[in-house]
């Protein structure tokens, strides 16, 4: 945050299970005090809803702090970007009535998406079958496949058009050499390209210089992550994962901003679990308490609309998490959706090989092998949507948030309480 001495931070919204635990409502609730809204990662296969007076907004690959009109909004370097989902999301926006101009930067280090990265997601799934990861053939693993091969196309390739022409043909054709000949026309692509860079172009900057330059000058920086730890590249459940880095290291790698310059870091925590794709997920409930944290938490994919996995919360998930990614405050969302349970269960340790185990372990063979060590808590049975104060929750409901933070220790500072940006408790 903003400090008088040069030493300004940037503040970090992260996910701290497997996604879409209400990373936007927190980051549009924060963006009205902020300068600067950025992702660092990912594309637009996230998801993140806002609820401002009953509106609704979807945001995918651009910043919600869009919602905020004060607030200017960066799609940082790491961010992997399918220009027409760009501007079909950008004019999705406008027709809300935001009105993004002048506001909106595209980092030009960025990694571009094409259509073939996104068949080439949906091939890579077939031939995987029944152990497919469960993708939103966004194309996203195959763009950063192209970046780790070093023959991806960044944005300010799209400004060189040969050198432009040359790589998209070369990357085609070795796509065309693995997979066989899928549909897609290259001259067609090429000549959409040329109009698309010079609709991108008024969009583009230097993001390193201008977040930086941003901190020198006392701005507010607020990063938004998407996706969530569990399906980091590097710690989540492997291969099940998304294709890019979902935790704190992602914030330097994606943005080029030393760790020195990293703040508060919020994890938002779901007060249940969820995950959608494949993929180990040890609390996973498969019958009807299942179904009900599904139907009450209105859980489906805001990108494809698939239903949510639906489990309890996963102690060993968040400790995992929180030790990565050093939560220094923690958002807990939608606690009222716990509202009509008698009792509820939260996971406290797994039992693997007759071993009691408290940290999240990396064989998806000892996950499948694992059985999940419960406690059981009373519910509240009644509704907390109303309440804007910690004090005014009832006692189960306060315990149960109390048993979190002692067990993570780490300070629940939000608690969400509804859809809408106003149903937050602030504590402190
Ligand atoms: P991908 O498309 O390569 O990133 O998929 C790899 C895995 O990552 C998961 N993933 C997500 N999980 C939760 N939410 C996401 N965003 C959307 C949402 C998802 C949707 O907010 O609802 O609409 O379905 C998201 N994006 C990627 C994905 O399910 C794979 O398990
Ligand atoms: P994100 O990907 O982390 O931004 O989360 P998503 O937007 O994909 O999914 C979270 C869903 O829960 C959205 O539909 C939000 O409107 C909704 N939501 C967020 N916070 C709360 C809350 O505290 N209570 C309830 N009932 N819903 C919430
Ligand atoms: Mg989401």
């Amino acid at each position: 945050m903003n400090s008088s001495d040069g030493n300004n931070t940037v503040s970090v919204v992260l996910g701290s299970q497997w996604g879409d635990e209400g990373k936007g409502k927190l980051v549009d609730i924060l963006a009205q005090d902020i300068d600067v809204c950025v992702r660092c990662q990912g594309g637009n296969n996230a998801g993140h809803t806002i609820v401002v007076d009953g509106v609704k907004y979807a945001f995918h690959m651009l910043p919600s702090g869009l919602v905020n009109l004060k607030c200017v909004s960066v799609v940082g370097s790491g961010v992997v970007v399918h220009v027409p989902s760009f501007f079909a999301e950008l004019e999705a926006l406008e027709a809300q009535g935001l009105d993004c101009t002048g506001r909106l930067f595209v980092s030009d280090r960025c990694h571009l998406v094409f259509d073939f990265h996104q068949i080439v997601d949906g091939l890579k799934e077939g031939e995987l079958g029944r152990g497919s990861i469960g993708t939103t053939r966004k194309g996203i693993g195959p763009a950063y496949s192209s970046k780790a091969s070093r023959s991806g196309i960044r944005v300010h390739h799209l400004f060189h058009p040969a050198e432009f022409e040359q790589r998209l043909r070369t990357i085609v054709d070795a796509r065309r050499r693995r997979y066989g000949s899928f549909d897609y026309d290259v001259e067609a692509e090429l000549a959409r390209y040329r109009e698309l860079a010079e609709r991108l172009r008024p969009y583009v900057i230097d993001s390193v210089e201008y977040l930086h330059q941003g901190l020198r000058a006392g701005k507010r920086i607020l990063v938004e992550g998407a996706n969530a730890l569990m399906l980091d590249l590097d710690f989540g459940t492997y291969p099940y994962v998304t294709s890019s880095n979902t935790g704190v290291g992602g914030v330097c790698t994606g943005l080029g901003i030393p760790p020195s310059r990293i703040g508060e870091v919020i994890g938002v925590a779901k007060a249940y679990t969820t995950r959608v794709g494949g993929g180990p997920f040890p609390t996973e409930l498969l019958d009807e308490t299942g179904t009900r944290l599904r139907d009450e938490g209105a859980e489906y994919g805001v990108t494809t609309g698939r239903p949510r996995r639906c489990g309890w919360l996963d102690l060993v998930v968040l400790r995992y998490s929180t030790m990565i990614n050093g939560y220094t405050a923690i958002n807990l969302t939608k606690l009222d959706v716990l509202d009509v349970f008698d009792e509820l269960k939260v996971a406290v340790s797994y039992t693997i090989d007759g071993k009691e185990v408290t940290s999240f372990p990396a064989d998806l063979d000892d996950l499948a092998a694992a059985t999940v060590n419960y406690v059981t808590v009373p519910g509240w049975r009644q509704s907390i949507s109303k309440c804007r104060t910690f004090d005014e929750l009832p006692e189960n409901c306060k315990a149960y948030v109390r048993l979190i933070e002692k067990d993570i220790g780490v300070p629940v500072k939000w608690i969400g309480v509804g859809v809408g940006r106003d149903e937050m408790i602030t504590i402190g």
